[in-house]
């Protein structure tokens, strides 16, 4: 049922969101590079570039252009190949694709001349230029044409197929666009209801705690909807690339459904030190926040599993021995894997966050920004850039060379020792205190900055090192798109362990699925949202960075 090779239209609306992402890597790393230039001290920034403007730019462009274009694109591979994709889905794909840059170039103007420095999270009452959030809306609405895309894709599928089992890429597409469907809903509601009348002028002020609670409904799933598409490929193309097998259908699905009910009603762990939400339900949500992390520990259990069985199969035995039988050679294995080895204290780091007492010694300190350099930044865009190994080449009908893969095997090692410095430094320097969200300051010359100073030393050689690894990455992407030879690349699909594995029918029970979730989502914040509203402050007149 899995066709061989991606249809030629299909690849080319894939490989124009990957290029995008390509672009916001380059860029985005450059940025990246100059703030930790700037907070080591020894920089300034010339042309009265703002560092707030750099961070802002930093964190849009990778933590959203390059992320969103790329997941897009990845997941509208899969469905290609898993479902298939008709002449008029990929019409409204191309829509979707033209309504996205549109609202990326307008929101990336305002950035870059300055009048939106209002970082990643644009936290009111700081206010950008109203084109900065009507970009934001018109990219949020191309984004979920590519959902309804998605879903008629799978339909189309089951009518064509009734009574099977939706193949398992199709199935992850359609729950990562779901969380993503659901959880947009939130910020839409705050930019088109909020942020949009006040930046225009046509209210005085903005609820911000309001505000927060919206961007948090999305924010927290946002972090999901990184993360699934690398479980995809964990679970369905790393046991092909490995020489192995899928270790259970059932036990993905479950994980999968696990994070479309869990990754939504947890938003308040973003806001504990918030001090207008009632406790009663930072707590509800907290134990949901840890609900959520069971579908990641599945994921962990299914990748040992297929690992192990994998290693054993080629020979090899013992305690650990096994772990001899994988292809360390092979860039398309090695860079998911360090990205997985990072998730390991990425998501200790997560869960000291969501304890209610720890997080009140890293909230807004450079700690939060060393634990999403090891998730989203290592764990995720490793596993990206491990796609991208076999993914462009198979778009652009090219080889991947022996001499890519070796420049592929130094980029990830490049990656995890700048990674290793930088956020290594970031934690530390959190937990004495530092500033998240900050420029350079020596506070007056006070002994605790300067306990800080060695370690933002630490943290500009580690960026350094990272952008030598983007460098290096955009180089090889350039390579794979447009100069190795050309050739028909392996698309890796692995097969079941055991195909005769039963999966249970509820699993495709959309309708139970969602209607839970929504339940979820209802308990979790109908209550404290109605309080919110209720004995709102006065609001807040928009301040701007010069
Ligand atoms: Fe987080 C803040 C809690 C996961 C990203 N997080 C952030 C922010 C970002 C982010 C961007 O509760 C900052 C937002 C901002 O700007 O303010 N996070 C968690 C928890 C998890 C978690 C409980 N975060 C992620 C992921 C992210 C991400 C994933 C991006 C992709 N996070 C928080 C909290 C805050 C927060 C609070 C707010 C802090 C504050 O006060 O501001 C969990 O999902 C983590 C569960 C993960 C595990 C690990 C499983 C391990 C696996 C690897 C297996 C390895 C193998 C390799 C198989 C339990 C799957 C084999 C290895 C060998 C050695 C052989
Ligand atoms: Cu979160």
């Amino acid at each position: 049922m899995i066709s061989k090779r991606i249809e030629k239209p299909d690849a080319r609306l894939s490989i124009g969101f990957i290029y995008i992402a390509f672009i916001a890597l380059f860029l985005g790393g450059l940025m990246g590079l100059l703030q930790t230039l700037v907070r080591s001290g020894e920089f300034t920034l010339p042309f009265g570039i703002g560092y707030y403007q750099i961070l802002t730019a930093h964190g849009v462009l990778l933590g959203l252009v390059l992320t969103t274009y790329f997941i897009i694109g990845f997941q509208y591979t899969l469905m290609s190949k898993s479902v298939g994709m008709s002449e008029k889905q990929r019409k409204w794909a191309w829509i979707s694709f033209t309504m996205m840059v549109i609202g990326t170039l307008m929101s990336g103007t305002m950035i870059l001349l300055g009048k939106a420095n209002v970082l990643y999270t644009f936290y009111a009452p700081l206010q950008a230029h109203p084109i900065f959030y009507i970009g934001l809306a018109l990219f949020v609405v191309g984004t979920w044409i590519s959902c309804f895309v998605n879903f008629s894709q799978l339909r189309q599928w089951k009518k064509k197929y009734p009574g099977e089992k939706s193949p398992l890429m199709a199935f992850m597409v359609v729950i990562n666009m779901l969380i993503w469907l659901i959880s947009t809903l939130g910020v839409a509601a705050t930019v088109v209801l909020q942020y949009i009348p006040w930046s225009l002028g046509m209210v005085e002020e903005i609820d911000i705690l309001v505000s927060r609670t919206l961007f948090w409904y999305f924010g927290h799933p946002l972090v999901y909807f990184w993360l699934l598409p690398a479980y995809m490929a964990w679970y369905t193309i790393i046991p092909k690339i490995i020489g192995g097998k899928i270790f259970s259908d059932s036990l993905a699905r479950l994980a999968f459904i696990l994070f479309l009910l869990f990754s939504i009603p947890v938003g308040f762990h973003h806001q504990l030190t918030e001090p207008g939400i009632d406790p009663f339900w930072k707590y509800i949500q907290v134990v949901l926040t840890f609900m959520v992390t069971i579908p990641s520990l599945i994921t962990a259990f299914s990748m040992f599993a297929t690992f192990e069985m994998t290693g054993r199969k080629k020979g090899y035995t013992g305690l650990f021995r096994w772990l001899k039988g994988l292809p360390w050679k092979d860039v398309r294995f090695l860079a998911p894997f360090i990205g997985m080895v990072a998730f390991i204290p990425g998501g200790a780091g997560g869960l000291i966050n969501a304890s209610n007492q720890l997080n009140g010694v890293i909230h807004n300190t450079i700690w939060v920004t060393g634990h999403f350099h090891l998730t989203v930044a290592t764990t995720v865009v490793l596993t990206f850039f491990g796609i991208s190994y076999w993914l462009i080449p198979v778009l652009t009908g090219r080889k991947l060379t022996k001499q890519i893969n070796k420049l592929g095997i130094i980029q990830t090692f490049i990656w995890a020792v700048g990674m290793t410095i930088m956020s290594g430094s970031m934690h530390i320097e959190g937990l004495l205190g530092a500033p998240r969200r900050s420029a350079f300051s020596n506070y007056g010359g006070t002994q605790q900055a300067q306990e800080w100073v060695g370690y933002q030393i630490a943290q500009a050689i580690g960026g350094s090192i990272l952008f030598i690894g983007i460098l290096l990455m955009v180089y090889i992407f350039i390579k794979l798109a447009f100069r190795t030879p050309k050739g028909e690349e392996e698309f890796p699909v692995a097969e079941y362990a055991d195909p005769t594995e039963r999966t249970p029918k509820v699993f495709e029970n959309w309708r139970l699925w969602i209607g839970i979730a929504a339940v979820l989502i209802l308990i979790a914040y109908t209550i404290p949202f109605i309080d919110i509203i209720q004995n709102a402050p006065p609001g807040s007149p928009g301040f701007k960075w010069p």
